[in-house]
């Protein structure tokens, strides 16, 4: 165990982690969606950028009905995204980069797609190969009402009916069916699955849905007859289950068994930072993501109490605390603020208090550049399945999925080659003001906000996994607080300018300062203490 003496293997600790949505981060061949081949052509951005580490959602074999969270083969590599010798390649880049990778794993459930569910298709009720996934007879006089009622998280009921009678369980799209994690073969087949990616080099895994893997015996009804909220303080019967623990116990002692510092983050969708704490323990995985953090509101009160809470539920198990504004399946937290230039300026402040907080930082594509939701996307391009299942009710996630501007007069922005195919999604005209060519010589630039509170981030060993935080007297409706003896974030969420004492020199601000010790509404700064 590592808890109390941080060394250069526990880089997990204190990393700034980029989340690169493969489809859109940059397009190597010109087809209009990006690749792994996209992705080795900009790790000199991502490293000039100044993160340690970069997550790449899945690129697997894939039908593509989630956008490969519907892994048909988990270890190959989707045409769509390049080859094995790619993904290779651009692990091999990044560290000469000195940048590790993270690759996404996706236990919960398969794409239908999977030899193991084809085979149980064919194999009919009653089968040994059914015994994989969550096959069920229904209800009802003639099986005709669904097994229980569960309902997907994308909407509509979590089971659907094949023409041989049974009903099978998926918690996302009806092309994701969920795994039986009381199957011995299925976890027999994920460690080996692990260990393919860690011998090809990988230094962590994502793992998706971290949460559901483990489903309450009997598969018991929810009987509420809401609909999955997934910060929701309910009890739910395939959610948060004791049982998925000793999944991530095994999972620990392949990583440890690998050399260097290989690591896991869970996606796990919890009631409370306590139990999400869980899944950190000293013996399961390192880090999970703090949605509780991401689905604060822009409040002080709120903010001071979401920060309290995780650093007291990670610190009870020793685990390093992390933070995130945004990620693929969320609306911009441009947006989430309030959109327009009082969002942009918000989320600026939210990024200097997030990277000032103890711990390590999940930083989503596009977030460097200050890009918002795309709220616009016509109907005929929208493609998350949210929104054929929600009966065209929710558009979906594809608002924060649109591909990068990178530079360049006109879409595709730099993204793919000019005269390539047009991006799967159409990047919105303004998006040309905010490529990453326009902001990167800019220093009033969100991009060079970034650049300069990571460069600072890594020059101050304070930062990070560093000093513990103090929270300052501090006038009311702000959040003011020191790391170690040197360095001071103060952050107003409030609609009014507030009057600061003198903590020293201002380091690094989000906005404009117009002196007198002023911090201005929807602003944060850094200070260095005199003397620190
Ligand atoms: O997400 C899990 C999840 O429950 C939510 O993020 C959910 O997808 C979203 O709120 C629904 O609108 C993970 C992946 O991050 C997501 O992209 C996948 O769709 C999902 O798992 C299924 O694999
Ligand atoms: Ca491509």
């Amino acid at each position: 165990m590592t808890t109390n003496s941080p060394t250069t293997t526990d880089w997990w600790r204190d990393s700034v982690i980029y989340q690169v949505y493969v489809r859109s981060f940059a397009d190597g061949n010109g087809d209009g969606i990006g690749d792994l081949l996209g992705v080795r052509s900009r790790l000199r951005y991502l490293s000039a950028l100044g993160v340690d580490a970069v997550w790449l959602t899945p690129f697997y074999a894939s039908p593509q009905a989630d956008h490969g969270y519907d892994v048909a083969d988990y270890r190959a590599v989707d045409p769509l995204f390049g080859t094995l010798q790619d993904a290779d390649a651009l692990v091999r880049d990044a560290h000469a980069q000195g940048l590790r990778v993270i690759v996404d794993v996706v236990p919960n459930h398969t794409s239908e797609a999977h030899a193991w569910f084809v085979e149980a298709l064919a194999a009919g009720p009653g089968s040994a190969a059914r015994e994989r996934y969550h096959f069920r007879a229904g209800r009802g006089e003639n099986g005709e009402l669904p097994p229980n009622d569960w309902e997907s998280v994308f909407g509509g009921r979590a089971w659907t009916r094949l023409p041989d009678g049974d009903w099978y369980l998926h918690l996302f799209a009806p092309e994701q069916p969920d795994l039986n994690w009381e199957h011995q073969g299925v976890r027999a087949e994920f460690e080996n699955i692990l260990r393919f990616w860690l011998d090809l080099g990988v230094d962590g895994f994502r793992v998706d849905v971290a949460h559901g893997l483990v489903k309450a015996p009997g598969l018991p009804d929810v009987g509420t007859g809401a609909g999955v909220e997934l910060l929701g303080s309910a009890e739910l019967p395939f959610f948060d289950q004791e049982g998925v623990h000793e999944i991530y116990r095994a999972w620990r002692r392949i990583l440890d068994a690998y050399p260097g510092a290989r690591m896991a983050v869970a996606e796990a969708w919890t009631p409370g930072p306590e139990r999400t704490a869980r899944y950190v323990r000293p013996d399961e995985l390192h880090q999970a993501f703090n949605f509780h953090y991401l689905g604060t509101d822009w409040s002080a009160d709120a903010l001071r109490e979401v920060i309290d809470a995780s650093l007291a539920g990670s610190a009870e198990v020793g685990a390093p605390a992390t933070w995130v504004l945004s990620n693929h399946d969320v609306r911009r937290h441009v947006t989430r603020y309030g959109g327009g230039a009082i969002g942009l300026r918000r989320a600026r402040a939210a990024a200097l208090l997030t990277l000032a907080l103890p711990g390590s930082v999940y930083v989503y594509q596009g977030e460097e550049l200050g890009l918002p939701e795309v709220l616009d996307l016509p109907d005929d391009v929208l493609q998350d399945p949210r929104w054929e299942r929600s009966g065209h009710t929710e558009r979906g996630r594809d608002g924060c999925r649109v591909p990068l501007p990178w530079s360049g007069e006109r879409a595709p922005y730099g993204f793919g080659a000019p005269g390539g195919a047009a991006p799967w999604l159409p990047q919105p005209r303004e998006w040309r003001e905010l490529s990453v060519e326009v902001q990167w010589d800019d220093p009033t630039s969100t991009l060079s906000l970034y650049r300069s509170a990571l460069a600072i981030r890594r020059t101050h060993p304070e930062l990070g996994d560093g000093a513990a935080l103090r929270w300052l007297d501090a006038p009311a409706g702000t959040l003011v607080f020191s790391r170690g003896e040197s360095l001071v974030c103060a952050v107003n969420p409030g609609a009014e300018p507030v009057r600061l004492p003198e903590y020293g020199a201002v380091l690094l601000a989000s906005a404009e300062l117009p002196g007198g010790g002023v911090l201005p509404a929807d602003t944060a700064v850094w200070y260095a203490v005199d003397g620190g």
